[in-house]
């Protein structure tokens, strides 16, 4: 009875670290960073921790691509392949990162992970918004 007491609680113990393990997908900006003032064309890096990336149309686990948000206030629907505009830019090529150029003054840039079909995974992977000022 002991030992089961003892085996259950070393069980409980050990069991939510293996669920979380490599379970926390991270999606941020190398470059820029938020508040950074950067030049008319200036080159964006993604970072991606915990999942791959794969580029559109290759279904497999625990990868998609990269998509761009410019200046998007609100968030498109988490469970419907993203839109497809100058706002939201998608990277179905696997890319890592790209060069853009945008007009003078505040933006905001946020990333979105999609998958095969571009649609976000169930717990959406997502970056926090940055700010950047174009000079
Ligand atoms: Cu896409």
């Amino acid at each position: 009875m002991k030992l089961t007491a003892l085996i259950s609680a070393v069980l409980l113990s050990i069991i939510p670290t293996f669920a979380v393990a490599g379970d926390d997908p991270t999606l941020y900006f190398i470059t820029p960073q938020d508040g950074d003032v950067v030049s008319s064309e200036f080159t964006i890096q993604f970072g991606l921790r915990d999942m791959g990336v794969a580029p559109a149309g290759v279904e497999k686990d625990n990868t998609g691509h990269h998509h761009l948000l410019i200046d998007v206030d609100t968030l498109p629907p988490m469970d419907a392949p993203l839109p497809k505009s100058d706002q939201v830019r998608h990277f179905g090529g696997g890319q890592t990162e790209t060069s853009l150029s945008l007009p003078p003054g505040k933006h905001t840039l946020q990333l979105v992970l999609g998958n095969y079909a571009h649609i976000p995974h169930k717990a959406p992977v997502i970056s926090k918004k940055i700010t950047i000022t174009v000079k």
